[in-house]
This record gives C-alpha cells, structure tokens and sequence, in this order.
C-alpha cells in the first residue's frame, strides 16, 4: 500500500553477542543500585541536568505518538512551600483515618508519616501531568492510553535520573487535585505524581529491601 506517509530509515546498530549480554547485565546492575529516597540535601542541581533528564523521558512511546504529558519543575521556594502545605494537609487526613489498616500496617517497614519536609529541602519538585485529552486554542482532540504512556515516561524519566547521579521520590500525595491549582495548569491536566529529584542527604538510610528473583517475576514460555 503507498500512502503519503513520511518514513525514514531506522538507524540503530547491532551489537555482537557478547557485547549485548554484557550491557545487558551491566545495566541490570546499575539498575538495581537504584533507591527510593526519602531524606535529600538542599545542594543545586542545574536546570540543564533536569532539561535534559526531562526530555530523556518525553522519548517514551505513546498513544498514537501524543506524548500525553507535562513536567512541571518547580525550584521556587514559595511554590515549593504552598506545595509542601497542601501536600501535608492531604497526607495528615491520610494517615489518620483516610488510609485503611492494611494499608498503613504495609507502610509501616517504609517510616511514612503526613510530614514532608523534602518537598522543600530537595533542589527540584518534578510535577508530571496526564493529558487526558489535547487542547489546542480551545480544540479538543483525542489522547490514547494515557496512563501507559505517562507510566512509560516516568519510568524513564526515574531511569535518567539515577543515571545523571541523582535520586527520587517517586511521591504520591492523594487526592493531588491541589497541584493543578497551585501550577494553574490547563482543565486537561491532571497530576499523575509528584517526584522530588536532588542528592541524598548526607546521612540518607533506605530500607533494608530485597527484590524479587527471576522465578516470581518472570514466565517463560
Ligand atoms: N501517599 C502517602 C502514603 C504512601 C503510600 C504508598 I502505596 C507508599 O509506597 C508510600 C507512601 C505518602 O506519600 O506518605
């Protein structure tokens, strides 16, 4: 079939076998030094390091090529506070009576509670929104798998940043409706989550976890 479709050639090289099971394993490796992190120091991280992080992500796939998302990156100290008050609000109505028993007895291993202070100490608060649909001069238009998408971005997004170096909080303050309001984005954007990006305090701990091993994670067939 011809049709007036623009296509290019794909340019990608092969890698030889051995080349390929060593990146692979390395990068495995890599990947699993990855932390979540909850205690971050104030130390600057330039905003062309968090453009660059930013725009690795937004080269995930999606629907019908959307890219359904916004990356809101927030340095400024009063934004950051209104966010760390309203963000508290939420988590204190949370952890005490919003969030069931076995919810709060699965947190308990992680030391949560409603105080937030990273969300003023780190350097960055990424904001990622979800485009539920498009809006353009008033025109709406269709977006696909929204949430695919914007999960695919933002696992690449947490990918980037521990390449760079940096950590994340990949932090989910619920309901989140309060981030639209304080960024004044657009009736089509949602928040999807709310990331801190910086570098540990110098006295960070993380939890004693392990992973799964292969056999629960993976079917083969
Ligand atoms: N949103 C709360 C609670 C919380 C929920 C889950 I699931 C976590 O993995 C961690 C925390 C908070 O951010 O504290």
């Amino acid at each position: 079939m011809s049709t007036d479709n623009k296509f290019i050639p794909l340019t990608i090289h092969e890698l030889d076998p051995t080349t390929m099971q060593h990146k692979a394993s390395e990068f495995r490796s890599f990947m699993d030094m990855r932390r979540t992190v909850r205690q971050f120091s104030d130390k600057h991280v330039p905003k062309s390091v968090i453009t660059d992080i930013i725009m690795t992500a937004s080269t995930a796939p999606s629907g019908a090529h959307k890219q359904p998302w916004t990356f809101c990156a927030v340095s400024d100290d009063d934004i950051k506070k209104a966010i760390r008050t309203a963000a508290e609000k939420e988590e204190y109505e949370n952890y005490h009576g919003r969030m069931t028993e076995e919810w709060l007895k699965d947190l308990a291993p992680f030391e949560t509670d409603w105080k937030k202070p990273f969300l003023e100490t780190a350097p960055w608060l990424i904001v990622i929104f979800k485009k539920s649909y498009g809006l353009s001069n008033g025109q709406r238009s269709k977006n696909y798998y929204v949430n695919e998408s914007v999960g695919i971005a933002t696992g690449m997004f947490i990918t980037a940043v521990h390449n760079a170096g940096l950590v994340a909080l990949t932090h989910t303050p619920s309901p989140m409706n309060f981030l639209g309001k304080i960024l004044n984005r657009p009736a089509n954007e949602t928040p999807f989550l709310l990331i801190p990006v910086g570098y540990p305090a110098m006295d960070a701990k993380v939890p004693d976890l392990t992973r799964k091993p292969e056999n629960e994670v993976i079917c083969w067939y």
